[in-house]
């Protein structure tokens, strides 16, 4: 398309968006899909999809044509049956030399994000691969006593993970109980918000790999918005003292969110899905790709004779960036709240201690750690626009698998290597989630769970892992899904 038509499609221009002519219609919830009798059963499709984004239409890899695919809600004890429908057209390009030059963007596998779940077989398994034209099974069960929370699904597979999240691949993945069933919480409607980062060309296609890479493009060059469920600044409606629960899930490629709403807290109730046993409340709750936070957000009070009043949920970096000035370029808005109706009088469970049991992990003392792991991110530029993506000094593929032990616990360092490119890389490992040590908002340490963590260059950060339950292999890598493919990943492995 580009070949014939080289000034691209009308709408699809890199020109800041109009969110008054493109956004601000209701909040819309991806379709849901719940477990019954122990099971949920779906069918998957993986095709292109054409749909609108902001006057674009867009033409790109997708989960059944949409822009997100559909929520997901099981219970721990549950199986999840999938079917991999691949119906994208055969790979045009034959496998390359070195397997950490991006390829055959049309090859898929399914990967869950957090889960505690088997890595071998048909499970969570990222070293499976599903070629196009063929149905592919997944089977994912989920242990009776698997933490509740906030999940996320996605392709997963070296060489095409980044193109075809950042196409937008990508869906809730949700086990109920635990916070849920906090009365206070139980009482407030819930909202699952994936934040995508779409960044289609000028054509309103993805099909090159250097467009997906780095955040300078999406904010410079492409001047794209970040969607919410496919929806450009929905608006939701809330009645004045209103509870919701907000489940914020980072399914983009790459630029961090700071997300804010305009005079309210958010109080944070889980980081990564994991209930944090208390509310931090926040003026802002920072998301970096592959991050989830529940929060719970009060709606303000409305002044006596006012009828409703409108809030901003907006993203605080493109502000101190400098990217986005007010009334010019709209990225700094995500979403718009409006209060109105009549007052509710709902309650936050913030109270001391309401939320203490419900943390799903006991800490890692130091008694249980056996042992040390050393993760270093390297980026090292090798000639003209040429890099290698390491973990440790090796690329994806040269060797290095790390052995880990059943029922043992390590502390791990990772860090960035300032003596290559010092740059940011947000580390995921899967199987097993983290415990790290933060700043609460009061500036005292608390002990948080995660699965992805950005390191900042020069800031090494200490962490602490069980892994428990499953052997096998499966991966840890930087979480900026261009890094992942170009060979900034690693292969783990859990023996008895
Ligand atoms: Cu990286």
């Amino acid at each position: 398309m580009s070949a014939v038509d080289p000034t691209g499609t009308p709408g699809c221009e890199y020109q800041a968006i109009d969110i008054e002519a493109y956004g601000l219609e209701a909040f819309k919830s991806p379709p849901t899909i719940r477990s019954s009798n122990g099971e949920l059963n779906i069918v998957l499709d993986v095709r292109y999809g054409t749909y609108e984004i902001a006057g674009c239409l867009v033409h790109v890899r997708s989960y059944n044509g949409q822009p997100v695919g559909p929520t997901l809600r099981l219970k721990p004890g549950d199986t999840l049956n999938m079917t991999i429908r691949n119906l994208l057209p055969p790979d045009p390009d034959p496998m390359p030399e070195d397997s950490n030059t991006p390829h055959h963007f049309n090859t898929t596998n399914l990967h869950t994000h957090g889960l505690n779940v088997d890595p071998d077989g048909i499970s969570d398994n990222v070293l499976r691969k599903m070629a196009p034209g063929a149905d592919y099974q997944v089977r994912v069960e989920i242990p009776e006593d698997h933490a509740p929370g906030t999940f996320w699904y996605h392709p997963h597979l070296h060489g095409s993970t980044a193109m075809q999240v950042s196409s937008g691949m990508g869906g809730a993945l949700i086990i109920e109980g635990g916070l849920d069933e906090v009365p206070e919480i139980a009482a407030a409607r819930e909202q699952t918000f994936m934040f995508q980062q779409i960044p289609y060309d000028d054509n309103g296609e993805i099909e090159d790999f250097e467009g997906l890479m780095g955040g300078k493009n999406w904010i410079g060059k492409l001047k794209r918005h970040a969607t919410i469920n496919g929806q450009l600044v929905p608006v939701i409606t809330m009645r004045p003292g209103e509870v919701r629960r907000w489940r914020f899930i980072h399914g983009g490629a790459k630029v961090a969110l700071m997300i804010q709403l305009e005079g309210h807290k958010l109080y944070e109730i889980a980081t990564d899905g994991i209930a944090l046993g208390k509310c931090d409340a926040w003026e802002t709750v920072v998301l970096q790709s592959g991050y989830r936070s529940d929060v719970l957000v009060k709606a303000n009070p409305l002044e006596p004779g006012q009828e409703s009043a409108e809030y901003w949920l907006r993203n605080e970096d493109y502000i101190e960036k400098g990217v986005s000035k007010p009334g010019e370029d709209s990225r700094e808005y995500l979403a718009k709240i409006v209060v109105t109706g009549p007052p509710l009088d709902m309650a936050l469970p913030c109270g001391q201690g309401q939320l203490a049991g419900l943390v799903p992990f006991a800490p890692i003392t130091d008694d249980e750690i056996e042992g040390t792991q050393e993760v270093v991110f390297n980026l090292v530029k090798t000639g003209e626009d040429q890099f290698k993506f390491m973990v440790n000094g090796k690329a994806f593929g040269e060797g290095g698998v790390r052995k880990l032990k059943l029922g043992s616990a390590d502390e791990w360092t990772v860090s960035t290597d300032i003596e290559s490119l010092a740059v940011r890389h947000p580390f995921h490992i899967h199987v097993n989630p983290f415990q790290m040590t933060r700043l609460d908002p009061d500036g005292n340490p608390e002990i948080v769970w995660k699965d992805t963590l950005i390191i900042e260059a020069g800031t090494p950060q200490t962490l602490r892992m069980r892994y428990v339950r499953y052997t096998g292999r499966f991966v840890l890598h930087c979480h900026f899904l261009d890094h992942e493919d170009l060979g900034m990943m690693q292969i783990v492995e859990i023996l008895e």
